[in-house]
């Protein structure tokens, strides 16, 4: 797929001034007889007060979040300096705008500049000042020129010719071919949009349908969770604008930057895995010290996804730093899967060499290596003397005191 953006700072056939603001930040589009002036990310990126240094430190996170080898900085700085913000339309479907809000957080050191900087957001109805006539006027230009990339947060839902989610009069699938007919890639984000999502969830009322099940003429990249990381976005743009080219894809589909690991494998608990001491009830001591989830239904060892890296808002958290299981939301049908706080049983961890091989302190040392695990005898000794020692203490309060030995299940 070829990049024609590089020389294409001027254009759009038609006199408007469209104003949009995105996080207090203003955009003059200038449309003067049938051209247009676009800044390259860069000076965008200056013209928003930002100064060199943040740009290559803006370069350096880029080529991490992707990761990326040092030596691509210079690549992506390149990139862009000359490239002008990439165009992107977003389109909400059925969805309940989980995603928007990830979106519009961003914020991981540098991010929300990324996601300013390098993309010029064309038509976002919940973000752009626009409305009514002057916002379908902007996407229909942009759906013109073509060269874009589509972003869809939402499942199309198909049932009785897609009555369940209309708008202007269409329906969603009408929309969502008629934007996706001349972009250059779609990027299906959030798990709505990738596998039907809570609303796809049996019995499946409106028989919503993923986006790669409408769209078979373009590659979709699939950005699952509800909601995803925003900086996916950024980065296979990014990744575009530097190498002109997608970035590359798991077997299902997703980014590998983002997808490749499952959540277990960077998890900030997972020492207490390792050393076989888990929570066993949201108000016990171990929820209090941290502990691993697993035993509260936690499916991060079935889960890809960045959560562990990357986090949300800012990177301040996710799910099981904020003390909750994963629930797998980036998984195809994780709302079918059974009750979320159910545990999972080990043997379907799916790199099972990872829990031999991992040297984590002694309880890992063996690890699941022999049945049941030293690793796990030594983390419930470890608990049973806490529960002696709080048993002794006369702490009658705390129910789960019963000296019982919880393995995780191995087959
Ligand atoms: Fe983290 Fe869950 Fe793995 Fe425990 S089971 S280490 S909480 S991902
Ligand atoms: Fe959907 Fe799960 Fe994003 Fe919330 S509901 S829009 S994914
Ligand atoms: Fe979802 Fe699990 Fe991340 S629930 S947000 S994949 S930690």
């Amino acid at each position: 797929m070829k990049n024609n953006h590089k020389n294409d700072r001027l254009f759009c056939h038609f006199l408007m001034l469209n104003i949009k603001e995105y996080n207090n930040v203003y955009q003059l589009n200038l449309y003067l007889g049938g051209t247009i002036m676009q800044d390259t990310c860069y000076q965008w990126a200056v013209k928003r007060g930002v100064s060199r240094r943040d740009f290559l430190k803006l370069c350096t996170a880029t080529a991490a979040m992707l990761g990326l080898e040092a030596s691509a900085v210079p690549k992506i700085v390149h990139a862009l300096e000359n490239n002008p913000r990439f165009p992107v339309i977003y389109l909400h479907l059925q969805e309940c705008t989980c995603c928007s809000e990830s979106f519009i957080r961003s914020g991981h050191p540098l991010t929300s500049s990324l996601v300013l900087d390098l993309i010029s957001l064309d038509y976002m109805e919940t973000l752009m000042a626009a409305a009514g006539e002057q916002a379908e006027a902007a996407k229909k230009a942009t759906l013109e020129k073509g060269e874009y990339l589509l972003v869809v947060e939402g499942s199309v839902p198909t049932a009785e010719n897609g009555i369940y989610c209309t708008i202007g009069g269409q329906s969603t699938e009408e929309l969502l071919k008629e934007a996706a007919k001349n972009a250059l890639a779609v990027i299906a984000y959030g798990t709505c949009a990738t596998d039907g999502c809570v609303q796809g969830a049996a019995p499946n009322p409106t028989n919503a349908q993923p986006v790669h099940e409408i769209i078979k003429d373009k590659p979709v990249i699939k950005v699952p969770g509800c909601p995803p990381i925003a900086e996916v976005i950024t980065g296979t743009v990014a990744h575009y604008l530097t190498f002109n080219e997608l970035p590359e894809l798991t077997k299902e589909g997703r980014p590998k930057a983002f997808y490749a690991h499952t959540i277990h494998e960077n998890c900030n608990r997972r020492a207490f895995f390792d050393m076989g001491l888990f929570v066993r009830d949201f108000d016990d001591e171990g929820a209090k010290q941290g502990w691993c989830l697993y035993m509260m239904g936690c499916r991060g060892p079935v889960t890809k996804n960045a959560c562990a890296i990357t986090g949300f808002n800012e990177g301040t958290s996710y799910p099981i730093k904020s003390g909750h299981p994963c629930l797998g939301c980036s998984e195809d049908g994780f709302y079918d899967k059974g009750g979320f706080y159910n545990q999972i049983d080990a043997a379907q961890f799916p790199e099972k060499k990872d829990y031999t091989t991992l040297k984590v302190g002694l309880g890992t040392a063996a690890g699941f290596a022999v049945g049941g695990g030293l690793g796990t005898m030594v983390g419930t000794a470890a608990y049973n003397s806490y529960k002696q020692k709080k048993a002794a203490e006369g702490n009658a309060a705390d129910s789960t005191a019963d000296g019982q030995t919880e393995t995780p299940k191995e087959d």
